[in-house]
């Protein structure tokens, strides 16, 4: 295990993310960063912009569980650089939730409002983070990571909208603290974490990957993920190995991969 600093775990107990710079090279954020762009070459045009922020004209690629397109990043998930870290905020048995890659395209890169992620998938433990693995450089005018340091500690707030965001009036992305980051850092941040990012106006791409993980053992409130991500009724159907309620179509059941083994409940 890639265990963590007495002060990078107050840290982020402080602050709801933590930095790590370096986490991968440059040659392996560059090499990631190659697949990144054959993912999106072969899936042909995406756009995931937020209703919210629809009207600005900007717009972002994105494909889910890129595991399932590249092995680099099935071998990259259990990589103990990523997985070190986050039993040193989870604890020991740390499972993938899912995961996203997104790229920025340049000039007209859509931001992402403020937000907590907790409201896609909340759990009863709040055991659920975030990383964002930079696979090329992200300063401010790529559309960095914002984020209110502390925030998670207000617990869920109030969400707005189809996407969730947070208040506006409270959380202004301009009041939010950059976190500028460099390719091969990584963010691991707290679903509670009030965070967003802003437009991408440079002229190069902004490309992450971003891993969701949390302790197996923790509850799903609901099943709007898998719903929103599949069409499939996730209400009515439990996976044989009985974790969750989380067969997905197509893929499986997130939990033990297996595909097909479900029984109504
Ligand atoms: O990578 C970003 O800019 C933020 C992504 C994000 O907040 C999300 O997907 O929930």
């Amino acid at each position: 295990m890639t265990s963590l600093s007495t002060e990078q775990i107050e840290f982020y107990q402080q602050n709801g993310y933590l930095h790590i710079t370096g986490l991968l090279t440059p040659e392996e954020a560059a090499a990631y960063r190659a697949e990144i762009h054959a993912i999106a070459e072969r899936q042909g045009e995406t756009d995931a912009t937020w209703e919210s922020v629809k009207a600005g004209g900007t717009s972002i690629t994105h494909c889910h569980d890129v595991h399932f397109r590249s092995a680099a990043f099935t071998r990259l998930l259990t990589d103990p650089r990523l997985t070190g870290p986050a039993q040193g905020i989870i604890g020991p048995n740390v499972q993938l939730h899912h995961n996203k890659m997104f790229i920025k395209p340049p000039e007209k890169g859509s931001p992402f409002p403020m937000h907590q992620d907790y409201p896609y998938f909340p759990h009863r433990d709040h055991s659920m983070i975030a990383i964002i693995l930079h696979f090329d450089d992200a300063p401010e005018e790529k559309g960095c990571l914002r984020a209110y340091p502390g925030s998670h500690k207000l617990g869920p707030v109030e969400a707005y909208g189809s996407d969730h965001h947070a208040s506006e009036k409270l959380y202004p992305i301009t009041r939010a603290t950059p976190i500028p980051a460099k390719a091969g850092d990584a963010i691991f941040m707290s679903y509670l974490l009030i965070h967003g990012s802003g437009t991408n106006v440079s002229n190069e791409p902004r490309t992450t990957l971003l891993v969701q993980m949390r302790d197996p053992l923790d509850v799903p409130l609901n099943d709007r993920h898998c719903l929103a991500r599949s069409g499939h009724d996730a209400r009515r159907r439990r996976c044989r190995c009985q974790a969750l309620r989380l067969c997905v179509g197509g893929t499986g059941c997130l939990t033990c991969s297996a595909r097909g083994r479900t029984a109504p409940v």
